[in-house]
C-alpha cells in the first residue's frame, strides 16, 4: 500500500485572477467560463502521485474580495503551501500578489512553506500579447526576490496547472524529509483512507475524481 501525504495548501490572489478556475482544473480538469465568485472560503481535496508516495491536497480556496481578506490568516497560518496568483492582464493583481507573499513572510511559518507565484490567463496573452500586462521577467523577478516558485498557467487551457501542483507536492517532500528524514516513511501524517473528495462548492455533481491529476 502506497504512503500517503497530506498537505494543506491557501489560495490567495486578488478576486477574479483565476483562483477557483485552477482548482477545478486541477480537481475535476474542468473550466467554467462565466465561473460564480468564492463566498468565504471552499475546500476541496485532490491526490499526486511522487515516486512512491501520494500527497493528498487538502485545498482552502479563499474568495479574494477585501471584506473577506481579514480571514486569510485562518486560513494560511497552518498551511504547508501557498499559491499566490496574479491575473496576467491586471497590473493590480501583481501588486496584491507582492502583498499576499510579504504577509506570508511576516505573518505565517513561511520557511516551511512552499510558496508558488502564478501568473494566470496565459491564453489571453497568447491570443493578443497586447494583453500582457506583466512580463514573465517581471513575475520570475519577484519569485526570485522572495524565494518562491514561479510559472504562467491558463486554467482555460490547462497550461501548466499540473505542473504547478506537482512541484509544489515535490518540494513539500524535500521539506518533510529534510525536517525528519528516519520518519519521512512512517510518520504520523501518514494514512491509508478512501478517495473521499469533500466540494463544499458543490452543486450537485457528485462525480468522485479519485484519479491523480498530476
Ligand atoms: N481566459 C481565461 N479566463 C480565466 C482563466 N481562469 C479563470 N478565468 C475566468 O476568470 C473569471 C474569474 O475566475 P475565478 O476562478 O472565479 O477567479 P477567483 O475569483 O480568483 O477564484 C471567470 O470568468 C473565469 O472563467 C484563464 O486561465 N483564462
Ligand atoms: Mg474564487
Amino acid at each position: 500500500m502506497s504512503v500517503v501525504k497530506s498537505i494543506k495548501l491557501v489560495l490567495l490572489g486578488e478576486a477574479a485572477v483565476g483562483k477557483s478556475s485552477l482548482v477545478l482544473r486541477f480537481v475535476s480538469n474542468e473550466f467554467q467560463e462565466n465561473k460564480e465568485p468564492t463566498i468565504g472560503a471552499a475546500f476541496l481535496t485532490q491526490r499526486c502521485s511522487v515516486n512512491q508516495t501520494t500527497v493528498k491536497f487538502e485545498i482552502w480556496d479563499t474568495a479574494g474580495q477585501e471584506r473577506f481578506a481579514s480571514l486569510a490568516p485562518m486560513y494560511y497560518r497552518n498551511a504547508q503551501a501557498a499559491l499566490v496568483v496574479y491575473d496576467l492582464t491586471k497590473p493590480g493583481s501583481f501588486i496584491k500578489a507582492r502583498h499576499w507573499i510579504k504577509e506570508l513572510h511576516e505573518q505565517a511559518n513561511s520557511a516551511d512553506m512552499v510558496i508558488f507565484l502564478v501568473g494566470n490567463k496565459l491564453d489571453l496573452v497568447e491570443e493578443d500579447e497586447e494583453q500582457r500586462k506583466i512580463s514573465r521577467e517581471d513575475g520570475e523577478a519577484l519569485a526570485k526576490e522572495e524565494g518562491c516558485f514561479f510559472m504562467e498557467t491558463s486554467a482555460k487551457n490547462s497550461i501548466n496547472v499540473n505542473d504547478v501542483f506537482t512541484k509544489i507536492a515535490e518540494e513539500f517532500l524535500k521539506k518533510t524529509h529534510a525536517a525528519n528524514p528516519a520518519a519521512s516513511n512512517n510518520n504520523n501524517n501518514n494514512n491509508h483512507d478512501g478517495n473521499a473528495r469533500v466540494d463544499l462548492n458543490s452543486r450537485g455533481n457528485g462525480a468522485q475524481n479519485s484519479d491523480c491529476a498530476c
